[in-house]
C-alpha cells in the first residue's frame, strides 16, 4: 500500500512526465518546419514518446499498488525556439529538473520506509543519468558547431547514430 504522501508525490511525477512529453512534442513540431533537420525532428518525437511511456509506467504502478493515478492538466509548452542550440539547452535544463524531482521522490520513499517504491524508482534514476548525459553531449557538440550550417548538417546526420545506439541499449 502506498501512503497518502507517496501517492500524492507519485501523482505529481505523472504530471512531470506528461509535461516532459508535451515539451518535447512542441520541440518536435517546431523542428519539423526548420529546414534540413529531419533527424533532430525524429529525435524530439522519440523523446516525447519515451516520456509518455515513463508517465504510463508510473500510472500503472500507482494503480497496481492500491492508489489512483489522476490525469493532470498540463501547462502550454514553449512553441518556438530562437535556434536549435536553444532547444537543446532547454532540453538539458528540463532533464536536470526532472532528475531533481526523481531524487526527491527517492528521498521520500526512504523516509516513508516504502522499499517497493524505492526499488521501482531506481529505473527512473538510471534513466535520468542516461538522458542528462545524452543531452549534455548533444549540447556540447552544438556549441562547438556554433552557427555553421555545414556543422548543423553533420549534427543532424550524427544524431541518427545516437538514436540507433540508444534504442539498442534500451533493448538490452
Ligand atoms: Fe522521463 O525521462 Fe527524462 O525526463
Amino acid at each position: 500500500m502506498l501512503s497518502q504522501k507517496m501517492k500524492d508525490a507519485l501523482n505529481e511525477q505523472v504530471k512531470v512526465e506528461a509535461q516532459s512529453s508535451q515539451v518535447y512534442l512542441a520541440m518536435a513540431s517546431w523542428a519539423e518546419i526548420q529546414p534540413g533537420i529531419d533527424n533532430v525532428t525524429s529525435f524530439f518525437y522519440r523523446q516525447s514518446d519515451e516520456e509518455r511511456q515513463h508517465m504510463l509506467k508510473l500510472i500503472h504502478f500507482i494503480n497496481d499498488r492500491g492508489g489512483f493515478a489522476s490525469i493532470p492538466n498540463l501547462e502550454a509548452p514553449m512553441q518556438t525556439y530562437p535556434s536549435i542550440n536553444h532547444a537543446f539547452k532547454s532540453l538539458l535544463e528540463h532533464e536536470i529538473m526532472v532528475s531533481q524531482s526523481i531524487n526527491n521522490l527517492v528521498e521520500l520513499s526512504l523516509n516513508e520506509k516504502d522499499y517497493t517504491t524505492h526499488n521501482f524508482l531506481q529505473w527512473y534514476v538510471a534513466e535520468q543519468i542516461e538522458e542528462e548525459a545524452l543531452a549534455r553531449t548533444l549540447l556540447d557538440k552544438l556549441e562547438l558547431i556554433g552557427d555553421e550550417k555545414s556543422g548543423l548538417y553533420l549534427f543532424d546526420k550524427d544524431i541518427l547514430g545516437v538514436m540507433v545506439v540508444s534504442s539498442n541499449d534500451a533493448g538490452q
